[in-house]
C-alpha cells in the first residue's frame, strides 16, 4: 500500500484550467442564443483565431484528436500503405488502419524519437501513397527532409501534432509543414478545450472535403456528396478554447520553469537521458520524458514503481510501441529488429509529470526519489 492518500497524489499531468469567472460570461452567451453546436459563433471565431495563431490559412476544429487524424487521412484520399512511427499513442496507427490503409513501420531517431527521414526511402514501394509522422512530445520530426522526400516520390505528408500545439519551428508555426496537421486538445495536452481538436489544411481544396467529412459528408440541406462522420466541435468547448488561447504563454512559461529544474537537477545523473531542447525551437514543454539506462542503477520499471510508491503517477509514453500490438504485429514491418531505437526508447522511457500547477516542493518530491532509487 502507497503510504500517500489519494489527495497527494501527483499526476503526470493535470489539466490547466482558467479562471471561472472568465468562462461564466461565454457560458451566459450560450444558453441565451441556444446555439449549441453546428459551427456557431465561438466556433467561428476560435477557427479565425487559430488561423492566425497557427499561421494557416485553414483550421477546421474537431470533437478530438483521433477524429482529426481521420478526416486529415480521408480528405488526403490514400490508398495503400503509409509510412509512419512505432512509436506514439495508439490513436496514430489505429486512425491509419481505420483508414483502411496499411501501417509500415518506419524506425525513429535517438536524439528527438521522431521517425527517422534516413529510413523512409527504403520503406516506400509503388503502394505507398503519405508519410503520416508525429511530432512526439512536440518535438519537430526533420520536416524539411520529410518533405523533399515526400515531393521526389509524389506523396502526402500528415503530421500528427497532436503534442505540438504553439510550437514554433524556424520562426514559423510548427503547424505550418506539410499537407496536413492534426491536432488534440484533450484534457492532457498544453492547450485543451476539454476534449477537442483541429486539423490544419494547407490545401484549400481539401478544406472542402475536411469540412464536409467532420459533417456526416454534407455539402448542404438536400446534398450528400461523401461519406462522413460526426467530429464536430461544440460551442461550449470552442468558447473555452477562445480563453485558453489566452491563457497560453502563462501555460508555456510556468511549463518552461519545470522543464528547467528537472534538466538542472537530472540531466547530470548517470544513466538518465533527458531529450534535449531541439534546436531552432520554441517548444511548449508538454511532456518530459526521461530515458532511463543499464547505468542508473535501477530499472525503468523499477523507477516507476518507487515513484508510486511516492504518490507519484508517471506514465511510460510510448510503451508498449505499437508495433508490438496485436492487430499490427504480424506486419513485415513490425519486426523488432527492425525498430531497434524505438523498442529501447519503449523500454527506457518514463514522462515525469509536468504542467503548470506543480509546486517546486512537489517537483523537488519527484527529483529526490529519483535520486534515492538508484
Ligand atoms: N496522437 C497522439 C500522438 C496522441 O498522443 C493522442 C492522444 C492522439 C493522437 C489522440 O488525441 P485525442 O483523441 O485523445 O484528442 C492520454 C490521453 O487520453 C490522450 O489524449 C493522449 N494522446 C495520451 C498520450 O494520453 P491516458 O490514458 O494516459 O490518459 P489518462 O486519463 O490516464 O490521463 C493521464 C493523467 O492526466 C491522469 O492520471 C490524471 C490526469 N488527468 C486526466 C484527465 C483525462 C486529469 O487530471 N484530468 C483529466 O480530465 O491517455
Amino acid at each position: 500500500m502507497s503510504e500517500h492518500s489519494l489527495s497527494d497524489t501527483i499526476y503526470v499531468t493535470r489539466p490547466y484550467l482558467p479562471p471561472l469567472a472568465e468562462f461564466l460570461p461565454l457560458l451566459e452567451q450560450i444558453w441565451d442564443s441556444r446555439v449549441l453546436t453546428n459551427k456557431g459563433p465561438f466556433h467561428a471565431q476560435l477557427e479565425a483565431r487559430l488561423c492566425e495563431y497557427f499561421e494557416a490559412e485553414h483550421v477546421a476544429l474537431m470533437t478530438n484528436g483521433m477524429l482529426a487524424l481521420s478526416v486529415a487521412i480521408d480528405a488526403a484520399a490514400l490508398s495503400g500503405e503509409i509510412i509512419t512511427t512505432p512509436y506514439s499513442f495508439v490513436a496514430t496507427t489505429h486512425s491509419v488502419k481505420m483508414g483502411q490503409l496499411e501501417p509500415v513501420f518506419v524506425d525513429v531517431r535517438p536524439g528527438d524519437l521522431n521517425i527517422d527521414p534516413d529510413l523512409i526511402e527504403a520503406a516506400i514501394t509503388p503502394r505507398t501513397s503519405a508519410i503520416v509522422a508525429v511530432h512526439c512530445y512536440g518535438n519537430p520530426c526533420d520536416v524539411e527532409a520529410i518533405q523533399a522526400i515526400a515531393t521526389r516520390h509524389g506523396l502526402k505528408v500528415i503530421y500528427d501534432a497532436a503534442h505540438a500545439f504553439g510550437v514554433r519551428y524556424r520562426a514559423r508555426s510548427l503547424l505550418s509543414y506539410g499537407d496536413f496537421s492534426t491536432l488534440s486538445f484533450h484534457a492532457t495536452k498544453a492547450f485543451n478545450t476539454f476534449e477537442g481538436g483541429a486539423v490544419v489544411v494547407r490545401d484549400g481544396d481539401a478544406n472542402v472535403a475536411v469540412d464536409r467529412f467532420r459533417n456526416f459528408g454534407i455539402a448542404d440541406e438536400v446534398t450528400i456528396p461523401a461519406v462522413g462522420t460526426n467530429a464536430k466541435m461544440s460551442e461550449f468547448n470552442a468558447a473555452l478554447g477562445l480563453l485558453q488561447l489566452e491563457h497560453f504563454e502563462h501555460v508555456r512559461s510556468e511549463r518552461r520553469r519545470v522543464d528547467a529544474l528537472y534538466r538542472a537537477e537530472l540531466g547530470e545523473l548517470d544513466g538518465l537521458d533527458c531529450l534535449p531542447i531541439p534546436a531552432d525551437t520554441e517548444p511548449n514543454f508538454s511532456y518530459f520524458p526521461i530515458l532511463v539506462g543499464p547505468e542508473f542503477g535501477a530499472s525503468r520499471d523499477a523507477l516507476y514503481e518507487a515513484l508510486k510508491q511516492q504518490g507519484v503517477n508517471s506514465r511510460r509514453y510510448f510503451y508498449p510501441l505499437l508495433s508490438t500490438l496485436p492487430m499490427y504485429r504480424g506486419l513485415p514491418s513490425a519486426q523488432e529488429e527492425r525498430l531497434p531505437v524505438a523498442t529501447r526508447a519503449a523500454q527506457r522511457v518514463l514522462c515525469l509529470p509536468i504542467y503548470p500547477e506543480l509546486s517546486e516542493g512537489d517537483q523537488r518530491r519527484i527529483i529526490e526519489t529519483i535520486k534515492a532509487a538508484r
